[in-house]
C-alpha cells in the first residue's frame, strides 16, 4: 500500500447503496486515508434517503466525528426525473434490512459548498471519491471556478470505456444518472481518475467470499452480509452470477493505492442525449484529427484500463473481516 507518513484526506460523494456500504466502511478501516466528510446524491436512492443512510453508515461505524453534507435533489440542469436504482439495492438502498432511522443530521452547508470550502482550506490536499452521478462534484465546480485546481484529485466510479454499459447498452449507471454533470467534470481541468465498469466488472465477491463474511466476528462484515443478499440476488438475475460486482470498493482503492489499476489518458466527453445518452468516449490521441472536433482541447484525464482483481478482492475481504 501506499507508504505515506500523512493520511490523505478524502471526502466521499456517495448514494449509499450496498456498495457504497462496503466503500465507506473500507475506508474508515484504511489508515492511508482519512474521510473528512460525506457528501450525498441521489442514485441508488433520492437524495434523502443517501443521507439518511450516509449518517446510519457512520453511526453503524461509531464514526460520527464525520460530517454528511447533502447534495444535490435535481440533475446539474435542473431535471427531476431521476433515475433510482432501487431494484439493485433494496428500496431503503441497504438492502431492506428495516434499519432504525439514524439520530444525526447533516450539516447545514450543501454538498456542492462543503465540497468548494474544504478544497479552498486544503488546496491539492484533498481527493474526492464520487461514487454515484456527478452532480455535486460538477455544482462545485460551477460555484468556484477555483475549484479544479483546488482540488487534489477526484476518483470517480463511472463510465464504460468499450465496452457496454449497465443501464443499457450505451451507458454506466452514475454518468446515465447525470450525463450534463459528468461532461462538466471530465473537461474541467481537474486531476480526475475514471474507473469504470470495464474495470470493476473484473472484481467480483464470490459466494464464498461471502460466507467467509458471514463466519467473521468483524461488526463490518456482519452488517454486510445482511445486506448483501439483495445484491446478489440482482446479480443473480441480471447477470447469471453468483457473484457481485465491487464497484465503489474498486474506485476507493485506486485512491487509497493508484497502483492497484493502470490507466490510459485522454480527453473524455460524454453524450448528453439521444439513444446513447450518458455514452463516454475518450479520445485517446492516436490520431490527430485535420478537423477542429468537440474533444480538441479539452484537458485530459486519466482512465483505468486494467485492475489487479485478485489484490483488490483480498484487500477488501482483510479489511471489511478486521
Ligand atoms: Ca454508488
Amino acid at each position: 500500500m501506499a507508504n505515506e507518513t500523512e493520511a490523505k484526506k478524502i471526502i466521499i460523494d456517495t448514494d449509499p447503496g450496498i456498495d457504497d456500504a462496503m466503500a465507506i466502511f473500507l475506508a474508515l478501516r484504511s489508515p492511508e486515508v482519512e474521510v473528512i466528510g460525506l457528501t450525498t446524491i441521489y442514485g441508488n436512492v433520492y437524495t434523502t434517503l443517501a443521507t439518511r443512510n450516509a449518517l446510519h453508515l457512520l453511526e453503524v461505524a461509531g464514526r460520527t466525528d464525520i460530517p454528511v453534507a447533502e447534495g444535490s435533489h435535481v440533475t446539474l440542469t435542473k431535471g427531476t426525473k431521476l433515475r433510482i436504482a432501487d431494484f439493485v439495492h433494496g428500496a431503503d438502498g441497504l438492502g431492506n434490512q428495516n434499519f432504525p432511522p439514524p439520530n444525526g443530521k447533516p450539516l447545514e452547508e450543501s454538498a456542492a459548498a462543503f465540497l468548494v470550502n474544504q478544497a479552498k482550506a486544503n488546496p491539492g490536499k484533498i481527493t474526492v471519491v464520487a461514487l454515484g452521478p456527478l452532480t455535486n462534484i460538477a455544482l462545485a465546480i460551477q460555484m468556484d471556478p477555483e475549484f479544479a485546481k483546488n482540488i487534489g484529485q477526484i476518483v470517480l466510479l463511472g463510465g464504460a470505456f468499450a465496452v457496454n454499459g449497465n443501464v443499457n447498452p450505451a451507458a454506466e449507471a452514475n454518468i446515465f444518472g447525470d450525463p450534463d454533470a459528468a461532461d462538466v467534470v471530465f473537461t474541467s481541468g481537474a486531476d480526475v481518475l475514471a474507473v469504470g465498469i470495464n474495470v470493476t466488472h473484473q472484481v467480483v465477491l464470490t459466494g464464498s467470499d461471502r460466507e467467509k463474511l458471514a463466519s467473521s466476528k468483524g461488526k463490518f462484515a456482519q452488517y454486510l452480509t445482511g445486506i448483501l443478499e439483495v445484491y446478489f440476488a440482482y446479480h443473480c438475475e441480471a447477470y447469471n452470477t453468483k457473484g457481485v460486482y465491487l464497484h465503489d470498493p474498486t474506485a476507493l482503492l485506486a485512491a487509497i493505492d493508484p497502483s492497484l489499476v493502470t490507466c490510459t489518458e485522454g480527453a473524455v466527453r460524454v453524450q448528453t442525449s439521444g439513444i446513447t445518452r450518458g455514452l463516454t468516449i475518450l479520445y485517446n490521441k492516436q490520431k490527430r484529427f485535420g478537423e477542429i472536433t468537440e474533444w480538441s482541447n479539452i484537458p485530459t484525464v486519466k482512465v483505468a484500463v486494467t485492475v489487479d482483481a485478485p489484490r483488490a478482492v483480498k484487500l477488501v475481504m482483510d479489511r471489511l473481516m478486521a
